[in-house]
Order: structure tokens, then sequence, then C-alpha cells
């Protein structure tokens, strides 16, 4: 099976944020599992540089806007590995490729005759690069994202005919139910098309920067075709003389924030069915970041949470954790500086770094660091069954909170049975020796089987336990926690997660 995840491509207008690392890292989560699992996986994060928000970006720094999106466009790029996230590749949409691509699939629409010249004339957002409906609209003209006040546009441009999707698009919403997820963006995709699509402006014509209409030289590609054809366009030159699109297209999730929702769940597949292209299988649609104050980020309000700062004082795979435990996916959720160091603390190192010590101190004390291979424990062996397919089901469904609810459970479970056992009083009397084999065992299994599960999630803490576990088996089929134990010797680790000041 083949599994293709995509982000959105971030605007090279500004700086990467923390909002960014949010998707980038629950993608990773997904590509990551699915690897576990022997699929075939492709997993997909590039840059946006075309269009009026990087145009303008550039001008007031006074550089082309090629200058800006190289510059920029390397911060993102650079970003990725940081946050430990598995890319197989990183689109621009200044590639030759990819604009070569956006030209053939839009030709395409033209031909098929999905295209009218037409004269636009409506409420303009330059920060959104887009026009916004009357509804929409808050009061004194001003943008509902931005707050900014909208420009009132008119120009001639060539029109997409989104209006002769409007079948088409409540089939595929009545016949894919998990076509957007979770249900409540659904919900608020499908009304959307049930109130009546109305055709939307397919070119530009005042702006350079952009893809050049094949069919009308003097107009560019709006830079949301231009930019939501990325998906598709990576495909076919992602590797080298090799086009990958049979195998991947279409895409098994496209993850965005609830921003972009109504281009990615309504004009993205009208678009695809103009070209003759199939559909996605599901866009996840995630909440909003807050402040600590429960206010949307925001510079100027101080509640920003910085990816970096995070990353400095505690690691990479920290910050992966916190924003996959404490704001639970689909939802909004604050964040704050102090929120990750309650998590730091009482669950990474209390709670996980402090079970993996703990055991291979324990191992190494009473056994030398050999772990006792006798049958585990039956009563942690039922807490344990079934487990990893419930795992898995939930990242299927692109639920990453859920799923390490259960997993850190299990841990908590871990934890648990040390305290019931106590193994330094079996310690005490040799006619325990028996008891303390099976409970070291147990434990070793026990802490091997988490980390498989937790390895999306940390993949470098995890690779570095399992390592001093003399675990090499990082694939889904070692998560299950077995009545022979995978591991045979421990060796001594410093803490995972040491405390901060
Ligand atoms: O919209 N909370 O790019 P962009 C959670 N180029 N996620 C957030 C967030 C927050 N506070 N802020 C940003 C664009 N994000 C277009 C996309 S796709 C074909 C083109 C994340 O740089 C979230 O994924 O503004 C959101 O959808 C995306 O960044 C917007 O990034």
């Amino acid at each position: 099976m083949s599994f293709y995840v995509t982000t959105p491509i971030y605007y090279v207008n500004a700086q990467p944020h923390l909002g960014h690392a949010y998707t980038t890292i629950a993608a990773d989560v997904l590509a990551r599992h699915q690897r576990q699992r022997g699929e075939d996986v492709f997993f997909l994060t590039g840059t946006d540089e075309h269009g009026e928000p990087v145009a303008d970006a550039a001008r007031a720094q006074g550089l082309e806007p090629k200058e800006l999106a190289d510059r920029n466009a390397e911060k993102f790029k650079a970003l990725t590995p940081q946050l430990g996230a598995s890319n197989d590749f990183f689109i621009r949409t200044s590639d030759k490729q990819h604009m070569a691509k956006v030209q053939e699939v839009l030709q395409r629409v033209h031909d098929n005759g999905y295209t009218y010249k037409g004269l636009y004339e409506g409420w303009y957002c330059p920060r959104c690069a887009d026009f916004k409906v009357e509804n929409e609209i808050l009061e004194g003209d001003r943008c509902p994202i931005h707050l900014i006040e909208l420009t009132r546009e008119q120009e001639e441009n060539w029109f997409f005919r989104l209006s002769s999707f409007q079948e088409a698009l409540e089939k595929l919403y009545a016949d894919r139910l998990d076509f957007v997820m979770p249900q409540h963006h659904y919900n608020e995709a499908h009304s959307f098309i049930r109130s009546g699509l109305q055709d939307v402006s397919l070119t530009r014509a005042h702006l350079t920067w952009g893809i050049t209409v094949p069919w009308d030289p003097s107009q560019v590609f709006y830079v949301w075709f231009d930019a939501l054809l990325n998906y598709y366009t990576a495909l076919s030159y992602a590797r080298d003389g090799d086009d990958l699109t049979d195998e991947f297209w279409p895409a098994t999730y496209h993850i965005i924030g609830k921003d972009i929702l109504k281009f990615h769940t309504v004009f993205w597949p009208a678009m695809l069915m103009a070209a003759g292209i199939a559909v996605p299988r599901h866009v996840f649609v995630h909440g909003f970041l807050l402040g600590a104050d429960g206010r949307k980020m925001s510079k100027s309000l101080g509640n920003v949470l910085d990816p970096f700062e995070v990353m400095n004082q505690y690691g990479t795979d920290a910050l992966r954790f916190y924003l996959m435990r404490d704001v639970a996916f689909g939802g909004d959720g604050a964040v704050g500086m102090d929120a990750v160091r309650t998590r730091y603390e009482a669950e990474l190192a209390n709670e996980y770094g402090n079970l993996a010590s703990r055991a291979i101190a324990m191992i190494t004390r009473y056994r030398d660091g050999a772990v006792p291979q006798v049958e585990t424990d039956g009563e942690l062996a039922r807490d344990f069954d079934g487990f990893p397919s419930r795992v898995a089901a939930l990242l299927d469904r692109a639920e990453p909170t859920q799923a390490l609810e259960l997993i850190w459970q299990r841990v908590r479970r871990l934890n648990r049975y040390v305290e019931e056992r106590a193994p330094w009083q079996l310690a005490k009397d040799p006619a325990d020796a028996g008891r303390l084999d099976r409970t070291l065992a147990s434990l070793a299994e026990g802490v091997r089987a988490v980390s498989v599960l937790l390895h999306p999630y940390m993949p470098a803490t995890t690779a570095r336990l399992l390592e001093a576990l003399g675990v090499r088996n990082t694939g889904f089929d070692g998560a299950a926690y077995a009545a022979r134990v995978g591991v045979a010797s421990v060796s001594a680790i410093e803490p995972l997660f040491p405390k901060r000041s």
C-alpha cells in the first residue's frame, strides 16, 4: 500500500514559526508510523513562493521577489531536519518543473472548457491573496483573518467555472463522509458548497510574480491554484528520472490548518475534476495554536511560543511530544513555555525517562545487565493485548493525540507495575529470584514495546533508548508486547530527559 501525506506549502513572505512546525511535525508522525508498518510512504512539504503576499513583502524590503523567496525558502528548508521531519522531498513553487506542470494541467482545464474571460470586481485581501465574499467581510470592509482593510479590486481575469462542479462536489461529499476530517470541518465545507458555488478568478492581470498563463501570456495564475497543484506536480519530478505519480496519487492525507479549508476542500477537488485527475482521499484540518492567554498568537501580544527556543531548551523530541500531546489534533489549543516545562518534567522526565532509567538500572544492578530470558508476566500482557492495532487505527484516522494518549496509558501502567512488584524488595530474598527475573523481563519487554510505538513521535530519543536495549527492529511488528522477551541485555544510558534549569 502507498501512503502519501502532505503539509501546506508555507509562504516565504515571513519566517517559519510554531504553526508551521506544528503541521510538519503532525504529518511527520503519520509518515513515520506508516513507514514502520512497511507502507510505501511519500511525505511532502515545501514553500509557496508566488503571488501578491511575497511580491509585497519583497518590495517592502527593497528586494526582488525571487531574492526574498530564496532567502526564506532556505529557512523553511533548514527547519524540516531541525524538527526531525523525514520528508521525502521539499518542493518550491519556483521550481521550473513545477511551473511547467502547472501550465500543463491548467491548460487542460482550459481545453476542457472550464475557463472564460470576465470582469472581476470584489473585496480583496492582499495578505490572504484572496477575494472575500460578502458574508465573510467584517465591519469596515476588513479581512476576517488579518483584520486589515480590504481593497476594492476590478480587473479582467480568466475565471474558473467552479459553479459547474456544484453537483459533482455534493456527490463527492455524499459518497465520502471522510473526505474532510474531522467531522465539524466536513460540515463546514459541506455547507459552504450547499450554499451555492460561484465561479472564481483563476488568473491575475497586474502581477508578474507568478506562472504565466499559457493561452494568455498577459496574465499569471492566481497563486492559490499554482500552490495547490504542488501536491500533484511534486510527484512528477521529486525523483530524478522517475515519475511517482502513478504510485502515490491520489494523496492519502493533505494535512492543513483551518485557515485554508475552503481552498483545499472546495476549489482543489473541483480543479482536479476539471483536469480529469483523481481527488485526494482525505483532507485533515487541524485547529489553531493559540497563545497561553487563549488568544491568537501574535508578536504584538507577546504570546508567541518560539519553536527554536523550545528546541534549544528542551530538545526537538520534547517539542514534538508537547505539540502532539497538549493540543488535541483537530481542535484549537493554547500553548506556552510553562506548559512545555510541565509536560517535560511531569511526563517525559518523571514518567517515561524515569521508567527507562529505572528498568536499565535494576537490570544492571540485579542481573549484571542480562535480561532474564523467562516468560513475561501474564497480567501485563493482558494490559498490552491488542493495543498496537488500536494505536494504528487511530493514526490511520490522523489522530496522533489520541494515539499518544493510549501509548501513554501503557507508560503509566509500566510505572505502576514497578511500584506493585517492587523489585528492590524481591532482590532482598533469594527465594524471590524467579519473581524478580519475571518482573525484570516483563519490564524490559514493556519499555521496548512502548518505545517502538513512541518512535514516530520522538524518533531520536527512542532510537537512543532502543539502542541501549540492543533492539534494532523499530518496525511495527515489534510493537506487540510478547511473551518471549525481545531484549537480551541492556547498557547504561544518559538520562533521556535531563533536568533543565
Ligand atoms: O496559507 N496554528 O501558507 P502559510 C496552527 N501558502 N497552524 C498554523 C498556525 C497556527 N497559529 N499558523 C500557521 C499558506 N499554521 C499557503 C498554503 S497550500 C497549497 C498553500 C500552519 O505560511 C497551518 O498548517 O500562511 C496553516 O494552514 C499553514 O501553517 C499556513 O501557512
